[in-house]
């Protein structure tokens, strides 16, 4: 009987056993979670419904706390940067945050950088830092596409994805990624398919990997210009170029422009409405740089040859003829080819290019390089 009894009391006395926690690496690499906002950082009045939210709510650390797995595998910093829907972001914004990016990375101690991000305007900031970042530390940027407080929140696994993938020695050198559904998107090419989850992807091409179970896996490295290779040089820029971005369309009469206005991303399949060519002709007569840009982003047909020094292939350069190639004689500035890039980032990369020069020539260079 005592035997029974003593051995009774042992099992109901004995705790059971806690968890084994995760034991820390000794010395994980250090990652900053840098936020702006966005809908990962959004908050509904009514928590746990379909309702609507606030983007741009909780605060970096909040976020960070969400997901207590991050603290296996980096140490992690935070900085609120901003905390708004992307939609307020402006080239001003891009400028400020990539030399912050750039600052940060000097430090030997940190391995990489974290943005969390509103989605309507992440395409734009990740490229701004892809052409941008001198460094070839892994910076991530990541969103949502449901609120912090909604069902089944994306955000918590799209950040522990862009830490594993940030703190890996293998996205080094790989430019500036999108983390998002576990993809490792390059930001040369990323893009928002569409407002649900699973709705960030590529063109033809883009995907470098994927965050799998193990963590993140490389399958392909960018091929153009960026990171430590990047001629554009920001740190004593404070505002960047004007460039309009603007569609052709039939019936168009063309751009009605500002006076600060240094160049034009055009947006057509090819050439421009009869109405429209006067106004583009005008343009590169006043020494406007004038970009051709296709509207899914894939090539410009009939763009000059790319590389280093490829002058245009005829006197007017760009595409074919009807892209406002003005009248014979005309002694008009070539319009710029787009490889392979959407509209809104070759107005990015000209943006930069402008800073650098206002030669049609040297600029269609840079776009055939990065
Ligand atoms: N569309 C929201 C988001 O997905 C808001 C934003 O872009 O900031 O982040």
């Amino acid at each position: 009987m005592t035997r029974r009894f003593v051995l009774a009391v042992l099992l109901v006395a004995a705790p059971v056993a806690a968890q084994p926690q995760p034991v820390p690496a000794p010395e994980l690499p250090r990652v900053r979670v840098i936020a702006t906002g966005g809908t990962i950082a959004g908050v509904q009045d009514a928590p746990g419904t379909l309702g609507g939210y606030r983007a741009g709510t909780r605060t970096v650390g909040e976020i960070v706390q969400s997901v207590p797995e991050l603290t296996r595998f980096a140490q992690i910093e935070t900085e609120q940067f901003l905390n708004v829907a992307s939609p307020e972001i402006t080239p001003a914004h891009w400028v400020s945050l990539s030399k912050r990016v750039n600052e940060l990375l000097k430090r030997p101690d940190l391995e990489g950088i974290v943005v969390t991000h509103g989605t309507d305007r992440l395409e734009e900031t990740a490229f701004f830092l892809y052409l941008t970042v001198k460094s070839d530390k892994p910076v991530v940027v990541v969103g949502a596409q449901r609120p912090a407080t909604g069902i089944s929140p994306d955000g918590p696994i799209n950040l522990l994805s862009a830490v594993r993938t940030a703190a890996s020695p293998k996205a080094r050198g790989m430019g500036v990624m999108v983390v998002m559904d576990d993809r490792i998107i390059s930001a040369r090419e990323n893009r928002k398919l569409y407002p649900r989850t699973g709705g960030f992807g590529t063109g033809e091409m883009g995907m470098l990997g994927v965050v799998a179970g193990r963590g993140p896996e490389f399958f392909f490295r960018p091929a153009r210009r960026h990171g430590v290779d990047t001629e554009f040089d920001i740190t004593a820029i404070d505002t960047l170029p004007t460039v309009e971005l603007v569609f052709s369309y039939p019936g168009g009469e063309g751009p009605r422009l500002g006076p600060d206005t240094q160049g034009v991303v055009a947006v057509t399949t090819s050439g421009f409405a009869p109405g429209e060519r006067d106004a583009f002709t005008e343009i590169r007569r006043r020494g406007i740089v004038l970009v051709q840009a296709f509207p899914t982003g894939e090539h410009v047909a009939g763009g000059p040859p790319p590389g280093p020094g490829a002058g245009p292939r005829d006197p007017q350069g760009g595409p074919p003829a009807g892209a406002g190639q003005g009248r014979p004689g005309q002694n008009l500035a070539p319009t710029v080819s787009v490889q392979h890039l959407l509209p809104q980032k070759a107005r990015i990369l000209l943006m930069l290019a402008l800073t650098k020069t206002r030669d049609p020539r040297e600029i269609q260079r840079f776009f055939g390089e990065y």
